[in-house]
């Protein structure tokens, strides 16, 4: 025990000397979650993400390997801008927003790179060979769940994540290892009480219950994962958000006072914060090449993010934008053309939520 003790804390002190914020550890079993994952997939919530459906595996690491004994999860903060630049904020200004975990390079790559550190230093604390397995969004894992099972918060209403130090803007992560290790007590006590800032705030009544999210209403669905047409009438609630969404995290209270990260890979681009969206779309179409580089942007494509703006445009409701709008009327790609259409009519009728 006294072994396993030293080692589940130098394992911390690794993962904490490697920038991440919180720790914890649990033993891999079954999540009680699958449930709520079981009943969320059959109401098709899930959208078009396949790769969700994986039900048993999403909900037990020894599904990817039974010899898995322990889950450790990390959190990550992101934050990057001042808690006081909001998007309904920008909206007001007439500027577009892209969601803060995107402002900087992309989290996989990032923290990827950091968990393979750690993970050579893990090996190295024992003296045969141990299986040790990194995920950060990169495998069949319910990373929330996981996280709260080992401490490190409870999952709000908006079902993010949230930490009474941290708040909700944080990535997470996942070690898996062979070894047992002393696990941590699971966080019980929900701090929401009350509150439903969140499910208020939401534009497309995507939050459907507590910590439920129809994905298909989701603007960080629609305008990340999604890369097809969006009905005028959702994309009218789109509002400002060109690259997935903030508004659930935005009027959290616990994320009143947010600390700024101090990693240099997650220093927002200045092109990104608060952007001039017909500034951003001569950028994207002009030098995509160069935008795209390290940048979690680039998984919605250039015509995604084409599409994006188009739609933001007319939620903005500035007759400026008309005549670049209507230059896509007669483009090749038909989701662009049908977009611009909506958008036009939207700006002429005024009528933006
Ligand atoms: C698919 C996915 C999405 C989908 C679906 C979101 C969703 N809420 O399910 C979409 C594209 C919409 C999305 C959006 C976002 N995502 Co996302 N996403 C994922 C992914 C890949 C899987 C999530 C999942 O399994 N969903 C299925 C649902 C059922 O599971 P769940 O959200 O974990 O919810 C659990 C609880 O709510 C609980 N539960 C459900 N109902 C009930 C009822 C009761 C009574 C109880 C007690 C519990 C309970 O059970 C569920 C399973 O454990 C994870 C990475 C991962 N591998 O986990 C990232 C992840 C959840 N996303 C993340 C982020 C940052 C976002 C965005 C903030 C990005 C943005 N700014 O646009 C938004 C937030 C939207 C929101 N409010 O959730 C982070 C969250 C970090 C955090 N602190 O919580 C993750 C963990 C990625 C990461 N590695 O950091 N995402
Ligand atoms: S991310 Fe935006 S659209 Fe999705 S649930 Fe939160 S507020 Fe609603
Ligand atoms: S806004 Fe309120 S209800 Fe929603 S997650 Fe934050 S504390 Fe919970």
């Amino acid at each position: 025990m006294k072994q396993s003790i030293d080692l589940s804390n130098q394992i911390k002190d690794i993962i904490l000397s490697n920038g991440f914020n919180s720790v914890g550890i649990s033993e891999a079993d079954k999540l009680d979650d699958s449930t709520f994952l079981k009943k969320w997939i059959s109401s098709d919530f899930h959208a078009d993400m396949a790769y969700m459906e994986d039900v048993e595996k999403r909900s037990d690491v020894r599904m990817i390997n039974p010899k898995f004994k322990s889950v450790i999860s990390c959190t990550l903060n992101y934050s990057s801008i001042d808690s006081k630049k909001l998007s309904i904020k920008a909206k007001r200004k007439g500027k577009g927003w892209i969601s803060k975990y995107a402002l900087g390079d992309d989290y996989h790559k990032v923290i990827n790179k950091k968990l393979k550190q750690i993970q050579l230093r893990i090996e190295e604390l024992y003296r045969e060979k141990i299986n040790v397995k990194v995920y950060v969004d990169t495998g069949p894992i319910l990373e929330r769940a996981y996280a709260s099972k080992s401490g490190l918060g409870w999952i709000g209403k908006n079902s993010c994540l949230i930490n009474k130090e941290n708040g909700s803007w944080s990535f997470l992560s996942n070690i898996l290892i062979d070894q047992e290790l002393v696990y941590d007590k699971p966080t019980l006590k929900n701090l929401c009480g009350s509150c439903t800032r969140c499910i208020n705030a939401c534009p497309t009544g995507a939050i459907v219950d507590d910590k439920v999210i129809d994905a298909r209403k989701c603007i960080s669905y629609l305008t990340i994962e999604n890369k097809k047409y969006i009905k005028k009438d959702l994309a009218s609630k789109i509002r400002n958000n060109i690259f997935g969404c903030d508004i659930c995290q935005e009027v959290c209270p616990w994320n009143k006072e947010s600390n700024i990260t101090e990693l240099n890979e997650f220093r927002p681009r200045a092109e990104f914060v608060e952007p001039d969206v017909q500034n951003l779309l001569t950028l994207i179409e002009e030098d995509w090449d160069r935008v795209k580089i390290k940048s979690p942007l680039k998984r919605v494509k250039k015509d995604g993010l084409v599409r994006n703006i188009l739609i933001v445009m007319g939620n903005l409701a500035n007759k400026e934008y008309l005549s670049t709008l209507e230059k896509y009327l007669n483009s090749d790609n038909i989701i662009h053309a049908m977009t611009a259409k909506d958008s036009i009519e939207r700006i002429r009728e005024s009528k933006v939520s």
